[in-house]
């Protein structure tokens, strides 16, 4: 059984677990934060079961790529390039990484403070 069978975000790719997904295709998923830090918090998660940022391997560059660029094709489509937005991966658990399946999140809608998700 790989990780992304047995963690949340595995659960809300297949559908066991609901969730508002903004964005769905063949490599990627991205749904709304539970407990948002932003008025626009969404998570873009590889359906790829890759644990952290740290277990990512060279044969991961393209689907990396493949996760910012949907991330900056959503801010741009849904009005947020204009003001900005941020993105955070939190990497192990001094980071506050909670979910072990990579995933990135997209903070926007405000003036963002400090620096974290
Ligand atoms: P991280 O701390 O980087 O591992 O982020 C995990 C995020 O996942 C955290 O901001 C809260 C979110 N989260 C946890 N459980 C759920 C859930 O059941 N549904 C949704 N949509 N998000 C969740």
């Amino acid at each position: 059984m790989s990780d992304s069978d047995t963690t949340l975000f595995g659960k809300i790719i297949r559908r066991e677990t609901p969730a508002d997904i903004v964005f769905e295709d063949d490599d990627l998923i991205a749904f709304r934060d539970i407990a948002p830090s932003a008025p626009v918090h969404v998570l873009f998660v590889p359906k790829t079961p890759i644990a952290s940022l740290d277990a990512a391997r060279p044969e991961h560059a393209a689907l990396l790529g493949r996760l910012m660029l949907a991330a900056a094709d959503y801010a741009r489509r849904e009005g947020f390039a204009r003001d900005g937005y941020r993105v955070v991966v939190n990497s192990g658990r001094d980071a506050g990484q909670t979910v072990f399946q990579l995933h990135l999140h997209l903070l926007a809608g405000a003036a963002l403070g400090g620096f974290g998700a």
